[in-house]
């Protein structure tokens, strides 16, 4: 399982909205088969360690990080699969939270004489499917927050010079984050400040996350660095009041644009709701401030991954990582769990989950 788990880990960032899940066949104490689905629409992990087992996958045991599909997707049932190559056991991590199996799975098996038994690491494979586990439940994207602070919690300094407030290693780890989300979202002064490509850059080729503006106002000039980089597309949410002109010239930069809401700001629980439509699974927020402290506030973000910079840059106009109204006691304030915390390179590395009321 282990060994499952960590091919299926390899495979994240690749797989669009579907989960990563890893696969091995073991008979009479040796490996007979392996494999991990690498993309939407094609083989299931089962399929590709089944097909290298051959007839040896009978009366073995099949490990596989997640609970065999019951359903016909894009590909035919797992489930089927193993019950044909006649596996006497399958070792399940998690139960697939996807509603058209759900057990479903699991109860096939056991139906057909095969021997299941569902848990072992299953709190790792949950993790690693985070994502995934959200969307296909609630078809809204997964939504991680990422940003760099200094000790006085500023995202830059008063002149708005925010390079870099981070260390390399921290700089990194965030291309890496790219890779394994489907979009990035950034607010409209961010992008305007920066003019930045939101591109996965590594020192190997990487996938490209689908770039998201949150610009009630069309302030994004159709100039913009994102709009020349054409390596991934361009989304611009706004409302409905926003100027047609500026609205067509960025659509003929190839930005498509889309309406959240008749209010002076865009909506934020509609963009979500819109971009689960377009099947956009999981976001990495870049911020700036103001979205990050409107996304916590309307309880929009599942995730928090903050590099704390030892380093203090004051100033009263300088940015905060979550700005918004704020409340009036402490005993309101929104809290994280399962709070983990390291240090990359220089910088100190906090992840956590916001609990929501
Ligand atoms: C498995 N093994 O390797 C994966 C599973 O459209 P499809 O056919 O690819 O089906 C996608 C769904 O199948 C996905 O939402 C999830 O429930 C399950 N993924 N199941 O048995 C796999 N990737
Ligand atoms: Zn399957």
């Amino acid at each position: 399982m282990r060994l499952a788990l960590d091919m299926a880990s390899k495979a994240k960032g690749q797989t669009d909205i579907n989960p990563v899940v890893g696969c091995v066949v073991v008979k009479e104490g040796r490996i007979v088969g392996l494999g991990a689905h690498l993309r939407r629409g094609e083989g299931h992990a089962e399929v590709h360690a089944l097909r290298m087992a051959g007839g040896e996958a009978e009366g073995a045991t099949a490990y596989v990080t997640l609970e065999p599909c019951s359903h016909h997707g894009r590909t035919p049932p797992c489930c089927e699969r193993l019950i044909e190559a006649k596996v006497a056991r399958v070792v399940v991590a998690c139960e697939d939270p996807n509603p058209q199996v759900a057990g479903r799975g699991i109860a096939r098996l056991r139906e057909a004489g095969i021997a299941v038994e569902v848990g072992l690491l299953g709190q790792e494979s949950q993790l690693m499917n985070e994502m995934f586990n959200k969307f296909i439940v609630t078809r809204l994207p997964f939504v991680t927050m990422k940003s760099a602070m200094t000790l006085d919690g500023k995202l830059a300094a008063k002149t708005g010079d925010s390079r870099y407030v981070s260390g390399p290693q921290a700089r990194e780890m965030v291309h890496t984050l790219r890779h394994r989300h489907m979009g990035i979202m950034v607010g409209v002064e961010t992008a305007l400040i920066d003019d930045p490509e939101l591109t996965t850059r590594l020192s190997v080729p990487a996938i490209h996350p689908i770039r998201i503006v949150v610009d009630s106002r069309l302030r994004l000039p159709a100039e913009s660095r994102m709009l020349q980089e054409r390596s991934a597309p361009v989304i611009v949410l706004t409302v409905e009041s926003a100027d047609r002109d500026k609205r067509a010239a960025l659509e003929a930069a190839g930005a498509e644009v889309i309406v959240c809401g008749s209010e002076s700001r865009v909506d934020l629980n509609i963009a979500m709701r819109k971009l689960g439509e377009r099947e956009i699974g999981s976001i990495l927020l870049e911020g700036g401030g103001k979205l990050n402290g409107a996304m916590l506030e309307l309880g929009l973000i599942d995730k928090v991954l903050l590099f704390i910079a030892p380093k203090v840059i004051g100033g009263q106009a300088a940015p905060g990582v979550f700005q918004f109204e704020g409340f009036e006691k402490m005993a309101h304030a929104i809290l994280f769990r399962d709070v983990q915390v390291e240090q990359i390179g220089g910088d100190l590395f906090m992840s956590g989950y916001p609990e929501h009321a």
